[in-house]
């Protein structure tokens, strides 16, 4: 006896936990810079609508200046002033968030490859412009 009464209670359970777990989403504000960084990056290659590891690396390498294979605070912000990508506190953010293993330097290992994966929300290889948008927006805030 209770079996199904046990079942239920496990179902409500899961229904409760469930709905914990994914609360009402908060709306991400709309970031047209992000987006129209996105899609100039997304065509570097293949114009499909998803930024590639091969696509992020060569954003990797346009701001690496001088080709060392690191990218220092002085050519980040350079670069990024070059492009206009908005006001310098955010260049300056942005930096200190990519550099994972704050050692004042984004270098290809560890900085760059934790970065790709951190933007590749869903795991399948290659950012879309929602994840883009939506991790550059909170790498920002
Ligand atoms: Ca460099
Ligand atoms: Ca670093
Ligand atoms: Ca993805």
């Amino acid at each position: 006896m209770g079996g199904s009464r046990i079942v239920k209670l496990i179902c409500l359970l899961a229904l409760i936990v469930g709905s914990e777990m994914h609360p009402s989403r908060p709306t991400i504000p709309d970031d047209p810079k992000a987006r129209a960084i996105f899609m100039i990056a997304e065509m570097n290659r293949t114009a499909d609508g998803f930024l590639t590891k091969d696509e992020m690396s060569d954003i990797f390498i346009k701001f690496d200046l001088n080709g060392d294979g690191i990218i220092d605070e002085t050519e980040f912000i350079a670069h990024w002033t070059l492009l206009s990508l908005g006001d310098l506190d955010h260049a300056v953010t942005l930096f200190h968030r990519a550099d994972t293993d704050r050692d004042g330097r984004i270098s290809k290992n560890p900085d760059y490859s934790h970065l790709f994966y951190y933007f590749d929300r869903d795991m399948d290889g290659k950012i879309s412009e929602a994840e883009f948008v939506s991790v550059w927006f909170s790498l920002s805030s």
